[in-house]
């Protein structure tokens, strides 16, 4: 009996239409023979390390052909896959690079800056992209190793928590394909549709939706390093047919279309657009349909769980709502004790299902703590409709903040404000807005004799984080407010940033 691993699934798409282009980028065309050519080669130089089996593989690029292939050579060696965050400054860089214990970097050149001084100098560095001042690993000759076993990590997706670290989400090839196999079949993705992917390369959207959905249908996919929306309206003037993006990636395009209203009419020959990883407004689907014609579908998802539920492709695709579970997902609704709530009610969304991740790098304790009885406890406060459509409605941490797709832990933010010398103690909230979903604000408490300000405080965490963690409002005060236990009321913390053209949908 042939058994057919989730690798073989991954890769079953590219060996079916020769010819035919299954990677397009700004530099590249590659049909499936040329991707696994390419990927052949990466394999070759990677198996000439003799690295052991489960080593953890740390690659920090853009989204680009090299990548793709490089990620299927790690899993082609039974290795892991550990893409890093462009955005991320050095100490985050660090803290990933060594929580994994990564046997070594492989960069793109133009990431490769000073960023990179902060790494063990005995943790090998190579060049992804030909002509890297670092060096490439050598050409080699074809190496036999068996692919990733479907019980084995295949990927460590980073992700922030509620504390100040991001933790190594541990995925297996069985989950991703699994769950992104049946949640592509739900949307109808065949090998005839071309995807235009501006997401980034490292989080569930971008990766696993993106390039493993694409590559388990053989169909194309068109990859973009950075978004912009011109560039998305010419890929559906060319052959698009399908778009996922991020909320505020669709209020950009909105944005372009009021400027270049005649692309309305090339996003309009479209067949799926998809939206996910925050709250999609309803008054942006609406405008959106005005414009094009299309109705984007909402779904749900989360590092550790993958996508859980969808919006139908063919019944009714309902604003504000996420839709129901993807097959292969279990959920449940339940009140603060862990028991069901009653169909309505509000309570915490929890999951069950063989897609879950298998936990986090190297915490157990962590790990059994985000576990319930098999549940796994997604930490996002959801209601049922009456026909049972899921709405997300709230977090139940005030610690977690989505701004532009990307989650951030808020006590991170407040470690590195609490580090300048003009801050005595800081709390960091993120206000709804119109066009990051949640923009970053700070109250902070001034040490004595210091005026601490945006101007100056904004640079500081920029210095030390991803840029998009920088606060955009930050107010003074006197005191923090804090509860009979000293903990801080983040919620009372609102009303100073709230502005009037904040949504209220
Ligand atoms: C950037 N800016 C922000 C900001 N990010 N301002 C406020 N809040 C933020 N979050 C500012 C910059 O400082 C800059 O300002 C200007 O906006 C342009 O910045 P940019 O970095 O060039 O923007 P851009 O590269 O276009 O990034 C926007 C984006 C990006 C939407 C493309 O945020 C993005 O790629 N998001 C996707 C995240 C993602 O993939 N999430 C999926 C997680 S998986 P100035 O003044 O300097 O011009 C997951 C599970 C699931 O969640 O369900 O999918
Ligand atoms: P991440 O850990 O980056 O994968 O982010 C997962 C989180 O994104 C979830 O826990 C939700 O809070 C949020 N999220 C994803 N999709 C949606 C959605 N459609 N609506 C609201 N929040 C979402």
């Amino acid at each position: 009996m042939t058994v057919t691993t989730a690798f073989d699934r991954l890769c079953a798409g590219l060996g079916r239409h020769p010819g035919r282009p299954v990677l397009v980028t700004d530099a590249v065309t590659l049909d499936g023979g040329g991707l696994l050519r390419k990927t052949d080669a990466w394999a070759a130089r990677l198996a000439a390390r003799d690295l052991p089996r489960g080593s953890r593989i740390a690659v920090l690029a853009r989204g680009h052909a090299d990548v793709v292939a490089l990620m299927l050579a790690i899993y082609r060696l039974g290795l892991v896959y550990v893409p890093i965050n462009p955005r991320y400054r050095g100490a985050e860089l660090q803290h990933v690079v060594e929580d994994c214990g990564a046997s070594m970097l492989l960069c793109d050149q133009a990431l490769a800056d000073d960023r990179l001084g902060m790494l063990d100098p005995g943790l090998p560095r190579f060049g992804i992209d030909p002509g890297s001042a670092l060096p490439s690993l050598p050409d080699a000759a074809p190496a036999v190793a068996s692919a990733l076993r479907d019980d084995e990590t295949a990927i460590l997706v980073y992700t922030s928590g509620t504390t100040g670290r991001s933790k190594g989400v541990k995925l297996s090839l069985h989950a991703i394909v699994g769950n992104i196999g049946a949640l592509t079949e739900l949307w109808g993705w065949t090998a005839d549709d071309v995807l235009s992917l501006a997401l980034p390369l490292f989080h569930v959207h971008g990766l696993c939706i993106g390039v493993h959905g694409g590559l388990l249908h053989g169909m194309c996919i068109r990859l973009h390093a950075r978004f912009d929306p011109a560039a998305i309206v010419t890929d559906f003037a060319q052959d698009a047919t399908i778009f996922m993006g991020v909320p505020t990636m669709y209020g950009r395009m909105l944005e372009h279309l009021q400027a270049q209203p005649p692309a309305a009419a090339v996003l309009a020959r479209g067949r799926l657009f998809t939206a996910g990883s925050a709250a999609l407004r309803p008054a942006v689907l609406e405008h959106w349909e005005q414009l094009t014609g299309q109705r984007i579908l909402e779904r749900y998802g989360m590092s550790e769980t993958l996508i859980t539920l969808s919006n139908p492709r063919d019944g009714e695709r309902r604003p504000g709502a996420v839709g129901h579970p993807v097959p292969g997902c279990e959920v449940q609704v339940v009140d603060d004790a862990g028991h069901p709530v009653a169909p309505g009610e509000i309570g915490e969304l929890w999951v069950r299902g063989p897609y879950l991740m298998q936990g986090y790098w190297n915490r157990p304790q962590d790990t059994a703590a985000a576990f319930c009885r098999g549940w796994f406890k997604t930490g996002d406060v959801v209601r049922s409709d009456p026909d049972g459509y899921l709405r997300i409605v709230g977090r139940r941490s005030v610690d977690v903040i989505k701004s532009g797709g990307f989650k951030i832990a808020a006590p991170q933010i407040e470690e590195v404000l609490r580090q300048h010398p003009s801050v005595r103690d800081a709390a960091v909230v993120g206000v709804p807005d119109a066009r990051w979903g949640e923009r970053i604000a700070a109250a902070v408490e001034a040490n004595p004799g210091h005026v601490p300000t945006l101007d100056v405080l904004g640079p500081w965490v920029a210095e030390h984080l991803a840029d998009y963690k920088k606060p955009r409002q930050m107010e003074v005060v006197d005191t923090l407010p804090r509860n009979a236990l000293g903990k801080i009321q983040k919620p009372r913390l609102l009303p100073l940033f709230q502005r009037p053209d904040d949504p209220r949908d």
